[in-house]
């Protein structure tokens, strides 16, 4: 079934989301010392903005700030410091361009504080485990994404056990975009993202991408992040996260060919490349 203009076209009072063309790219920002891919590159505050500048002149569709690395044993960041590295940050974009600035939390108070600087929008790898989390969203009345984790960024990469990863995580996802909309969040506003590497093996995260297709069909939006992570560097050898760039483009290329909706990649430039080509190329079924 096509879809009509009006629901490929998410608006809401502080943004827009066109997918009338498919996919869109969301770039990642880490002002972070200890990212798993680009620690330190944006640290400083005027370095942020820049890049932030640049994803958007590449064609960004959206822009994830954050202040805390979620990699596998990162230590946790206080409310404050995320405070004071992504408020800066997300002040200066929103006045500069007019592309809709995500913030990458768990936190109610940096989302909090997020959205008073100009945020529209929620990145929440803990799909609402403080549910204070969906009523703000719902009373700025911004989108949220609802990723799916097993486990804490200190310890999920231990022993991941799945019975059957694909059910189980869309399950849970399913619940938590359910309870989104109990709070108040418009469901056309809900991005549900099985949340690649975070409580996974490689076989769970081959699986979750086999079966992106029942993700999508489940009446959310989908929104994918695989951007140089480590299972691109186990398939290709790849050592540094920075040379998985062509391994981020199967996966962004199938992914949009699928039907995902957002992914989130460190490389905007070459994933609105990859992406362009990859709406032109859906599968018929
Ligand atoms: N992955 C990372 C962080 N946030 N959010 C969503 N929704 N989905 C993801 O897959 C996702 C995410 C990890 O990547 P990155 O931000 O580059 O690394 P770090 O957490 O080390 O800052």
């Amino acid at each position: 079934m096509k879809k009509s203009d009006g629901e490929n076209i998410v608006e809401w009072p502080r943004g827009r989301l066109d997918f009338s063309a498919g996919c869109v790219v969301m770039g990642v920002l880490n002002v972070t010392p200890d990212s798993f891919s680009d620690g330190g590159q944006f640290f400083d505050t005027h370095k942020a903005i820049e890049r932030g500048l640049q994803m958007a002149a590449d064609g960004a569709a959206i822009m994830d700030v954050g202040g805390e690395s979620t990699r596998p044993g990162s230590p946790p960041v206080s409310v404050k410091q995320q405070i004071k590295r992504v408020v800066p940050v997300i002040k200066a974009l929103c006045t500069k361009v007019d592309v809709p600035v995500s913030v990458d939390t768990k936190s109610f108070e940096v989302a909090e504080a997020a959205l008073q600087a100009g945020a529209a929008m929620i990145n929440d790898i803990t799909a609402l485990s403080d549910e204070r989390m969906g009523e703000l969203a719902a009373g700025w009345q911004v989108p949220v994404v609802l990723m799916h984790m097993q486990g804490t960024p200190a310890t999920m990469q231990a022993e991941p056990k799945y019975k059957d990863v694909v059910g189980e995580v869309l399950e849970f996802l399913l619940s938590r975009a359910r309870r989104a909309e109990d709070l108040g969040v418009a469901k056309n506003t809900i991005f549900i993202d099985p949340g690649i590497g975070f409580g996974k093996t490689l076989e769970h995260n081959l699986l979750l991408l086999r079966n992106i297709n029942k993700f999508i069909a489940a009446g959310y939006r989908v929104l994918v992040g695989t951007s140089r992570k480590s299972f691109i560097g186990k398939l290709t050898g790849r050592e540094k996260p920075s040379e998985r760039i062509f391994g981020t483009a199967a996966t962004v290329a199938l992914c949009a060919s699928a039907g995902v909706s957002i992914v989130r990649v460190h490389d905007v430039a070459e994933m609105v490349d990859v992406v362009r080509v990859a709406n032109k190329l859906k599968i018929q079924s």
